[in-house]
């Protein structure tokens, strides 16, 4: 991929320039930048409000130190991020990664990928994302409990239901949802919406642990109707086994998909039979074990350490729902000559741009995680709206909401590609329909930021 406009280039060479370095970062907005080349050749108002050059800036961004103590007396130091990215359209909203991985690179292109996502839901949400380079593994429950505490001791006051108002994401569970809950209620003195994903009966939303991989398997579904296909006898691939993956495998499995690969960061477990949810619910949720020990409840499946392998695995559907990059062009060459029918993105930016670009090259359906995984977000977006109201509706009224959500998803990003004469490419009509409503509420909204 590269970017032809001339605009779109001097944006993009400055922001490499003022950015060195951030790579993750720098691949999220090239592939945006390139989906907009045709919008930006239609739209001169753009251009004359400096949209993209605006739009590519965080509003904001708050890094602290986060200083706990362990088990044993000894102080610990972590770095914390928020990034308040956009809020055009509505509070800033994303989730907190907790991983050692992260940096501000990361962040960055969480966050920036969250403005589209958030528009493409429909629901008034701006951009953001938050996290620390803690590491929960190993850990004990008093010593997440103190992060989290810690966390929550300086972010307090940078959030707030009309603010900015995070979520989980890697790392970051309804048990780390409701610690960093407690800290901001008692620093607050207030119960408001100010986090998502809270426990059902203290603020949270029914459906929302489900939403990110049952959104996942509706936006899936949409992808096989426009083929006149289904999941129906459907073999399925799915990377991770954490709080996507989980409910990914539930809903495929449902509606006639047989899931028969799962994977974590040691390895991937195969099942020619198809793999239980329940049973990977059990050693990620309750049990916070190792994917190996799936071969302790279902002695068929076997266990291969590696990150990599699980794409060597043949599929008809495959679906990324552990972490940014795991599928690079090699891993897609292998699930192409193994004959994958369908791609879609549970993770962010699972696939790299040439990955991408090798399954649109071969013709494969690829849906772009910032629509495909947007269920999460959006669920959030009706936990809000809950808060708001002092009202807790039904799973079925909250799941019929969520898949009429990735239904209208589905076709804004399909109406939009097939409007700039690329039918059926998902990945440039995400960006441009997610695109349009934010650029034209800051034209709106005037030029002073
Ligand atoms: P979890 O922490 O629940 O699970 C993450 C899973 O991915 C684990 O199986 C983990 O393995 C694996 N994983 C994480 N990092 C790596 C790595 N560097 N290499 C290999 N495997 C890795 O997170 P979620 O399920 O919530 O998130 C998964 C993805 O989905 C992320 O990209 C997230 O941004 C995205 N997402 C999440 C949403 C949500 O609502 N939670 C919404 C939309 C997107 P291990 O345990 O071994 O680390
Ligand atoms: O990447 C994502 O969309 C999330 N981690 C969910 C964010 C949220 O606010 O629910």
């Amino acid at each position: 991929m590269a970017i032809n406009n001339e605009y779109l280039k001097n944006v993009y060479a400055g922001l490499c320039q003022r950015n060195p370095g951030e790579k993750e970062f720098l691949q999220a907005v090239e592939e945006v930048l390139t989906s907009l080349e045709p919008i930006v050749e239609r739209r001169p108002d753009i251009v004359k409000h400096k949209i993209i050059d605006r739009i590519v800036e965080p509003e904001r961004i708050i890094i602290f130190r986060v200083s706990w103590t362990d088990d044993q007396g000894n102080i610990q130091v972590n770095r914390g991020y928020r990034v308040q990215y956009n809020s055009a359209i509505g509070p800033y909203k994303g989730g907190i990664r907790l991983h050692p991985s992260v940096n501000l690179s990361i962040m960055k292109f969480l966050g920036f990928e969250q403005i589209f996502k958030n528009s493409l839901t429909g629901l008034p949400m701006g951009g953001g994302k938050g996290g620390s380079d803690f590491d929960p593994k190993g850990k004990s429950d008093a010593e997440i409990m103190r992060f989290c505490q810690a966390f929550m001791s300086e972010l307090y006051r940078h959030i707030g239901a009309d603010t900015d108002v995070p979520a989980g994401d890697i790392g970051t569970g309804a048990r780390e949802i409701g610690y960093m809950f407690g800290m901001y209620r008692k620093l607050r003195n207030e119960f408001t919406g100010v986090l998502t994903g809270k426990k059902v009966g203290a603020g949270g939303s029914l459906a929302r642990t489900e939403a990110t991989g049952y959104g996942l398997c509706y936006f899936t579904n949409e992808m096989l109707k426009a083929a006149e296909d289904s999941f129906e006898g459907k073999t399925v691939v799915i990377s991770g086994s954490g709080n996507v993956a989980t409910y990914a495998n539930q809903k495929a499995t449902q509606l006639g998909g047989k899931v028969v690969a799962m994977s974590d960061s040691s390895g991937y477990i195969y099942d020619p039979n198809g793999i239980d949810y329940r049973v990977i619910k059990q050693i990620k949720e309750v049990n916070r074990a190792r994917i190996h020990t799936y071969l302790d409840y279902v002695p068929t499946a076997t266990f291969t350490p590696g990150c990599k392998g699980i794409w060597t695995v043949p599929c008809d559907i495959a679906l990324p729902c552990a972490t940014q990059n795991e599928i690079d062009e090699e891993s897609a060459n292998a699930l192409i000559a193994n004959g994958v029918k369908y791609v879609a993105e549970g993770a962010n930016m699972p696939c790299t741009l040439e990955a991408t670009k090798a399954f649109q090259t071969a013709g494969i359906p690829f849906g772009p995680a910032k629509a495909a995984n947007a269920g999460g977000v959006a669920t959030s977006g009706l936990e809000m709206s809950q808060n708001s109201q002092r009202l807790n509706w039904t799973f079925e009224e909250v799941d019929a909401k969520l898949q009429q959500i990735m239904k209208n998803i589905y076709a804004a990003a399909a109406d939009a590609a097939a409007q700039v004469d690329m039918p059926g490419n998902l990945v440039v009509g995400a960006n441009i329909a997610g695109f349009l409503k934010v650029a034209d509420a800051m034209i709106w909204q005037g030029d002073a930021f």
